[in-house]
């Protein structure tokens, strides 16, 4: 592995996309050596009969496209069909203690996982067993525990509904909810928040919508590096001259200046598009602000006699409009100024982009998500678009971008820590055995099961779970406590270093590879960010002859821990229309006909009431949601605090590190870096480029601290700051969370800086 240069920072003032994009789709093949298996596999990605990118959750274009992939899409894909595999001789040669001392990209570049291993703790090293061994190890340690609720049973959204689907039944029958997911840190609070809103926990836009829509909003999200292909969408639209406002305390740079690498006269002039015709530098956390600052400039345009809301969606479809109506009013400009960092002209140019607007989308991330109060920022997105009746329209709705291809459809399928009575019924009738009704744990609780000493026995079914969470340091110890660790991966990655007393690691064949059972070829299904399923077929040999289906898998765990239950598990292992038979008997509203629908290439839709305008909320109808105060995030009394939000780079996926660089951001050869405004250093006497260290601002008595960050001077708001997620994760408080959802306020940590 070559050295890696010093480091390097200059802002970059080109286009993102374009012929830097493509450089670097070449570069990832080159490194992978995989160009000719890698080209080919392309072909197939998001194509008819072919499968689904194994990188982000927005959907494809029609099928009319000839290429239907981005650069970040082919890291995602190159990385999985690597040529270096991880094998018996690599685990030879490296003790579990030495691999600790790698870094997460040393890890990731090792390759492809190609058989079963167990910890062996006299040696410290991963050793070969066969999976008859690994099947029998989790069924003789889940058989042990005192209670069902002492294991936790991860997924990570890479899991297709096939796998996921039979995972919630086989851990159901076991005993427990314990569902920790992916989704916990991450849309959750779109799925707890908003059902109180519109009745459905999704998003309500399809691809389609983007045609027809008048402005568009981007809030707390960086497409350019996450959903790239969305950058499509938003160009199309900006070029019919349709208003985009981004709010965002990162001017990301793909949404300020795009070049279409499918456009191929942009691509041979070197043109751009500006994309964002409206920028909000909003402060973290100050969204909820700023949203309430818009419907206050409609609300106040009402008081005057303008018809500025739709008056008639509101009378038929709504309720509680009065009471918000009057908070809203009652909210102070310089109030909503100070908390938003944006100043009333230009809230007020936004509203009025809104109020002209008559079929609005508003899309949001992280950025959204993660903070103390992430399910009330969806729920304020929700009353905003509610007013001018931004629902069962075209070219209108809301819509979450979700993150990991499968997390939406892994949720649909049964993934979910507190399932429903009608749902839990309808196990029991499909397959015969009462499910356990006491809600379990999602990933906070689960880690905190940890620290308690409750939790014994961890099983993730994909994902990185040490990486991902917060308050790493703790939460290793923690692991480590552990009777059983087990890792159903396609990568080795620290979550398999960090372990219990046993640990098993079990390679999986991924999503772009051939599944063959006893019954043929297989295929999976993937839900995406707009609800749309479609079948996913691999075309490329698996990477090691010993690795299994996740099917199979879950299959012979449930077997082995079950050996008396009254679910067939061998039956659907080889075929997998049986599992699909069963999905559309569990979930006959949205899954009827499954097995045949699964069948069309182009996939289907899943319904959305709120685009038929019916919406499933206790009152029968849309509900507004009266949201006091202005901040996202409790307030912290200390005169030096910054708010820290932890995003990603271009060069990552999650906790999978491609490299050190993030182009659109001037970063070379450095991922601990703290990007900051220049006034707030010399604030602090620093000089732009000076390491430092951050501390956490918490009252728990715990110090949380990151050494050697490199201050950069970046255009951030004063008081907010940004670096890297997952290295800043032991920053990150267990109890800084979500209020409604659990979920992780990863942006908004209140943090120090120290010498
Ligand atoms: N290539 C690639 N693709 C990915 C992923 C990846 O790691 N790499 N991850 C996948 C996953 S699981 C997910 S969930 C998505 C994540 O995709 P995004 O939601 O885009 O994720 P982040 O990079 O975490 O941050 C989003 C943005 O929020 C902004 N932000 C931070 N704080 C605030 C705030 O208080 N208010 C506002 N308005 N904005 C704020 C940040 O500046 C950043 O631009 O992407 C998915 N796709
Ligand atoms: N501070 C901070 N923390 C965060 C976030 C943040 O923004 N800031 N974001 C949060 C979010 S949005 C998310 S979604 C989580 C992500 O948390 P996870 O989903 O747990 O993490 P990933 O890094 O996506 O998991 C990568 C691993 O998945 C395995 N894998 C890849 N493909 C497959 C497959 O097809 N099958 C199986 N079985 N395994 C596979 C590989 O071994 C790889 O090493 O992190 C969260 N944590
Ligand atoms: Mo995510």
């Amino acid at each position: 592995m070559a050295e890696r240069e010093p480091p390097r920072y200059k802002p970059y003032d080109r286009p993102a996309g374009g012929w830097g994009a493509a450089a670097a789709t070449a570069k990832v093949l080159l490194e992978q050596s995989v160009v000719a298996k890698g080209s080919r596999a392309l072909l197939a990605m998001n194509q008819p009969g072919g499968f689904k990118c194994p990188s982000c959750a927005f959907p494809d274009a029609d099928c009319t496209r000839k290429l239907e992939f981005c650069e970040n899409g082919v890291k995602a894909l190159a990385h999985e069909a690597t040529k270096f595999r991880v094998e018996r001789a690599f685990f030879e040669q490296h003790t579990v203690s030495d691999l600790m001392r790698q870094s997460d990209y040393w890890l990731e570049m090792q390759g492809r996982l190609t058989e079963p291993m167990r910890y062996d703790a006299a040696t410290d090293r991963y050793v070969p067993c066969t999976w008859d061994e690994a099947f029998a190890t989790i069924g003789r340690h889940l058989q042990a525990l005192d209670t069902p609720h002492q294991a936790e049973f991860y997924t990570s959204g890479r899991t297709p509904n096939e796998a996921a689907f039979l995972y919630s039944i086989f851990v159901r029958e076991f005993g427990t909810n314990n569902f920790p997911d992916c989704s916990n840190m991450c849309h959750e609070p779109t799925s707890r928040g908003l059902p109180h809103s519109i009745g459905i926990g999704k998003g309500t836009v399809v691809l389609d919508d983007f045609a027809h829509a008048e402005a568009i909003f981007v809030i707390g999200q960086n497409p350019g590096t996450n959903a790239p292909r969305m950058m499509t969408q938003l160009v199309e639209a900006r070029k019919r001259g349709v208003p985009i406002v981004t709010v965002n305390p990162m001017p990301e740079r793909a949404l300020m200046r795009f070049t279409e690498p499918q456009d191929v006269v942009q691509m041979a002039t070197f043109g751009s598009t500006a994309v964002t015709s409206e920028f909000v530098h909003i402060r973290i956390g100050g969204d909820l602000a700023f949203l309430k600052g818009m419907m206050k400039v409609a609300f106040e345009r009402e008081a005057a006699g303008e018809r500025v809301l739709d008056d008639d969606f509101l009378r038929d479809h709504t309720v509680g409009l009065d009471a918000v109506r009057e908070e809203v009013l009652a909210t102070g400009w310089a109030s909503i100024v100070e908390a938003s960092g944006i100043d009333e002209a230009q809230i007020r140019r936004c509203a009025e982009i809104y109020i002209r607007s008559n079929a609005t989308i508003v899309c949001y991330g992280m950025g959204i998500t993660q903070h103390q109060r992430g399910s009330q920022l969806v729920q304020q997105i929700a009353n905003l678009l509610l007013l001018r009746g931004n629902f069962g329209k075209p070219g209108a709705g809301i819509s979450p971008i979700r993150g990991h291809s499968n997390v939406q459809g892994d949720r649909t399928v049964g993934i979910d820590e507190r399932p429903s009575a009608a749902y839990l019924d309808q196990v029991r009738e499909v397959f015969g055995f009462e499910p356990p009704r006491e809600w379990g744990h999602h990933t906070v609780d689960s880690v905190q099961a940890m620290l308690d000493g409750t939790a014994r026995v961890f099983i993730g079914l994909g994902g990185n779970f040490v990486r991902a969470i917060p308050d790493t340091d703790r939460a290793y110890e923690a692991m480590r406590r552990l009777d059983l660790t087990v890792g159903i991966a396609t990568k080795l990655n620290r979550g398999h270093l960090v372990h219990g007393r046993e640990a098993l690691v079990l390679p999986v064949v991924s999503r772009s590879e051939r599944i063959e059972t006893a019954a043929g070829e297989q295929f999976v299904t993937i839900e995406d960010s707009m609800s749309n399923v479609t079948p996913s077929r691999g075309v490329l040999e698996p990477a090691g002859a010993d690795a299994l289906p996740e099917v199979e898998i879950v299959c012979r765990m449930a077997r082995a821990a079950l050996p008396d239950s009254v679910v067939p598990w061998e039956d659907y292992i080889d075929d997998y229309d049986r599992i699909r038979a069963k999905i559309a008997e569990v979930y006959p509203a949205i899954y009827a006909g499954f097995v045949d629908k699964a069948r069309d290439p182009k996939g289907f839709h899943l319904d959305i009431p709120p685009r038929r305008r019916v919406w499933n909320t206790p009152a029968g109808k849309a509900t507004f949601l009266v949201l006091p105060g202005l901040d996202a995030n409790a307030p912290v009394d200390d005169p030096g605090m910054l708010r820290l939000a932890t995003v990603r780079s271009h060069d990552q996926f999650n906790t999978t590190i491609y490299s050190y660089n993030d182009r659109y951001r001037g970063v070379r050869n450095d991922r601990m870096v703290l990007f900051m405004n220049e006034q707030d250093r010399r604030a602090r006497g620093l000089e732009n480029g000076a390491r430092i260290a951050l501390e956490t601002i918490a009252d728990d008595g715990v110090r949380r601290r990151v050494d050697g960050l490199a201050v950069i001077d970046y255009p951030m708001p004063r008081g907010s700051v940004a670096g890297y997620f997952p290295e800043l994760n032991p920053l990150l408080p267990l109890a800084h969370h979500d209020r409604t959802s659990g979920t992780p306020a990863a942006k908004s940590i209140p943090v120090r800086v120290v010498a």
